[in-house]
C-alpha cells in the first residue's frame, strides 16, 4: 500500500500527518509508533516547505522480519540541503533555532537514506517499525556541481533489495550537461537490468554509452552478510573502511562508453563486515578515502562523512559527489 502527498503549503503538513495516522491505524501499529511516524512526516514536509518551497512524500507500508513499519519517501527540487551535519544534529539547548529540524526524523527512524545534489534538490528515505528489527545498509550520496556550475555531470543511483543494496556512481567525462547525459545513460542502463551482476552492468553501459563522451563506472553489490561485489572503470575511488584501514575496490583504467572496457572486465570482492563503511568518490575530490584513515569512522553519520569529504577534498575544478554505504 502506498499513497502520495504533495507539500505545497502549512495545510499540506496537517494532510500528511493525518495520512501517516490513517496508515498506522489501519496497519495496526502502536500508538507510540504512529506518533512517531507523525513527527517524521511533519518534519520532512516542514522541511520541504522552509528549503525547497514544495514537495513531495510518499508513504509505503513495509514488513520486515514480521514486524510491521512504514518507509516515508521525501522528495524536492530545491536546491539540496546545504549542511547535513548541522540538519541532522540533536539541537542543543541554546539553538532553538533549529527547532523542527531533521534531527527528529533520524532519532525516531530504523534507517535513513539520504540524497542531497546541490542546485537539483533532496531526497530523503526513512523507514519505521514498530519494534526493533535488525538493521539493513543505508545510502548516503552528496554531490555538487563545480563552483559556478549549473549542472553536476555526476551522477549516482542505488536500488534496494531484501538483503541487498547496489550503487552506482558514475562521472561523465569533463563536466556539466553533456558529461550528465553519459553519467544519466549509465544509470538508466543498470536500472533496466535490476538483476545482472556488477560487471554486466558495466558492459551494457559500455555498449550503451557509445554515443555519448563516456563516463567512468562504479557499480557495487552489497549484501547484508558482509559480502561486497564491484566492478569498475575509470578514476572513481572506492573502497571499504574499517578503524582507519582501507581496502580498495580495484579499477580497471579506460571509459565506459569507448567500446573497449567490456572486454576485460572482472569483478572483486571485498569483505564489508558490520561496522565497515564504504565510501566512493568521483575524481572530483583529492584523496578522499584518507578521510577514512585519519580518523576512526565508527559511529560517524554517513552524511557528516560525505559532507567532511565532499569540503576537505573537493576540488574547484571539477564536479564531485559522494557515496556512502553503511
Ligand atoms: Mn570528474
Amino acid at each position: 500500500m502506498s499513497d502520495l502527498v504533495e507539500i505545497r503549503e502549512d495545510a499540506d503538513v496537517s494532510a500528511a500527518a493525518r495520512l501517516v495516522r490513517e496508515i498506522g491505524d489501519r496497519s495496526r501499529l502502536s500508538g507510540p509508533t504512529t506518533e512517531s511516524l507523525i513527527t517524521v512526516i511533519a518534519a520532512l514536509a516542514t522541511n520541504q516547505l522552509r528549503h525547497a518551497s514544495r514537495g513531495r512524500i510518499l508513504v509505503r507500508t513495509d514488513a520486515r522480519d514480521g514486524v510491521p513499519g512504514v518507509e516515508i519517501e521525501a522528495v524536492d527540487a530545491g536546491p539540496g540541503i546545504a549542511d547535513p551535519t548541522a540538519s541532522f544534529a540533536e539541537e542543543s539547548r541554546r539553538s532553538g533555532a533549529r527547532a523542527g529540524g531533521l534531527a527528529s526524523v533520524r532519532r525516531l527512524s530504523a534507517e535513513v537514506d539520504l540524497d542531497v545534489r546541490a542546485g537539483e534538490g533532496t531526497r530523503i528515505v526513512a523507514r519505521m517499525y514498530d519494534r526493533p528489527v535488525p538493521r539493513r545498509r543505508t545510502v548516503t550520496i552528496l554531490g555538487r556541481p563545480l563552483p559556478g556550475g549549473r549542472m553536476s555531470g555526476d551522477a549516482s543511483a542505488f536500488w534496494r533489495g531484501d538483503a541487498f543494496v547496489r550503487v552506482m556512481l558514475c562521472d561523465g567525462l569533463g563536466h556539466g550537461a553533456e558529461a550528465r547525459q553519459a553519467s544519466e545513460l549509465a544509470i538508466r542502463t543498470a536500472n533496466a537490468i535490476p538483476d545482472a551482476a556488477p560487471e554486466a552492468v558495466l558492459a551494457a553501459c559500455d555498449a550503451a554509452l557509445r554515443p555519448t563522451r563516456g563516463a567512468a563506472v562504479t557499480m557495487v553489490h552489497v549484501d547484508e552478510r558482509g559480502h561486497l561485489t564491484g566492478a569498475s572503470v575509470g578514476n572513481i575511488e572506492a573502497g571499504v573502511c574499517q578503524g582507519g584501514v582501507v581496502s580498495r575496490l580495484p579499477a580497471q583504467p579506460g571509459v565506459v562508453g569507448s567500446g573497449r572496457a567490456r572486454e576485460r572486465l572482472r569483478p572483486s570482492r571485498l569483505p564489508m563486515p558490520r561496522g565497515s563503511i564504504f565510501v566512493l568518490a568521483t575524481d572530483g575530490s583529492t584523496y578522499p578515502l584518507a578521510e577514512c584513515r585519519v580518523a576512526d569512522t565508527a559511529g560517524v553519520p554517513p552524511w557528516v562523512l560525505a559532507q567532511r569529504i565532499l569540503e576537505r577534498c573537493a576540488r574547484d575544478t571539477d564536479d564531485a559527489m559522494v557515496v556512502v554505504v553503511v
